[in-house]
């Protein structure tokens, strides 16, 4: 049973992949955690098997109001964020920019940017009060490393790179800390969501290689958020070690 003790977690995306598995090792870990996502039948299942230490938020991170409000109405024993992971998140489609869909485009920039910074600046105020907090974004390599058909989503993780650094910079003085996690291929939904279902495509990318898992990239957050406080992870890049680098492209036709 949770103790006023006891460090909240609010972890965006929680329904799949890596916030599902960032619950459930911070609820073993002694945390409560606030459970946010849209499919809310995913959240009721999930906040079940996690018991009294989760509290479920049926949210969409793209509306500013409804977060403004979720997050101004928690019940009071989660109310006290401690931990935000900035988690939720896609990629839709991988065709170049000249043929990508703009509804795509505008898709991914109203998630993983605006949707990230609407929660963040909602939970961000508290954290700042009580002096005490870390928000944890969920970046990419992609957000460091082109690659073809990475266009928009790559940009959007540019984003989250360079606002977690810049959040550093505004937070100075507090104990606050932000870090951004920028994982490599991982076996999640993310490719059955980038790929719309296409369940034959979705697996593609993994096979025949051992990718990253939701509870690796789980263990990564909880690492940065319990080293001791004085220190603070700012970037995590982390790949798989069947993943690396390609050498420059050149097209010797024109
Ligand atoms: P999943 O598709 O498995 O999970 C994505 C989660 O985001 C789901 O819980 C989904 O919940 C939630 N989500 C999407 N849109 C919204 C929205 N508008 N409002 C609220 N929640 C939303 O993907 P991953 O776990 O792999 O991805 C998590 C994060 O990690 C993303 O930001 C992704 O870009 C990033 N990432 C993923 C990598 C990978 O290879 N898998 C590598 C590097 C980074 P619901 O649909 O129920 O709302
Ligand atoms: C997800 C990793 O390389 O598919 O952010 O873009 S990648």
């Amino acid at each position: 049973m949770p103790s006023d003790k006891t460090l909240t977690a609010l972890i965006t995306g929680a329904t799949a992949g890596f916030g599902e598995a960032t619950a459930r090792r911070f609820v073993k870990e002694g945390y409560r955690v606030i459970l946010a996502g849209r499919r809310a039948e995913r959240l009721a299942a999930l906040r079940k098997e996690l018991g009294d230490a989760a509290h479920s938020l049926v949210l969409d991170v793209r509306h500013e109001p409804a977060v403004a409000s979720a997050m101004g109405s928690l019940p009071r024993e989660f109310a006290a964020v401690d931990v935000l992971v900035n988690n939720a998140g896609l990629a839709l489609g991988l065709e170049p920019a000249q043929a990508a869909r703009l509804s795509d485009w505008e898709t991914m920039v109203d998630t993983n940017i605006k949707g990230l910074m609407y929660c963040t600046r909602a939970i961000l105020p508290g954290m700042v009060e009580r002096d005490r907090g870390h928000v944890i974004n969920l970046g990419s390599v992609a957000g460091t490393y082109p690659y073809p058909g990475g266009n928009v989503y790559g940009a959007t993780k540019a984003f989250v790179h360079q606002f977690s650094l810049n959040l550093r910079a505004d937070l100075i003085g507090t104990r606050v800390r932000v870090t951004s996690v920028e994982p490599g291929l991982a076996e999640t939904e993310f490719s059955l969501v980038r790929f719309k279902g296409d369940a034959d495509k979705a697996k593609q990318p993994y096979a025949g290689l051992q990718p990253l898992t939701g509870e690796d990239i789980a263990d990564i957050i909880h690492y940065v958020a319990t080293v001791p406080p004085h220190v603070n992870v700012n970037t995590i890049e982390v790949m798989a070690t069947m993943q690396a680098f390609s050498p420059f492209a050149f097209s010797r036709d024109g």
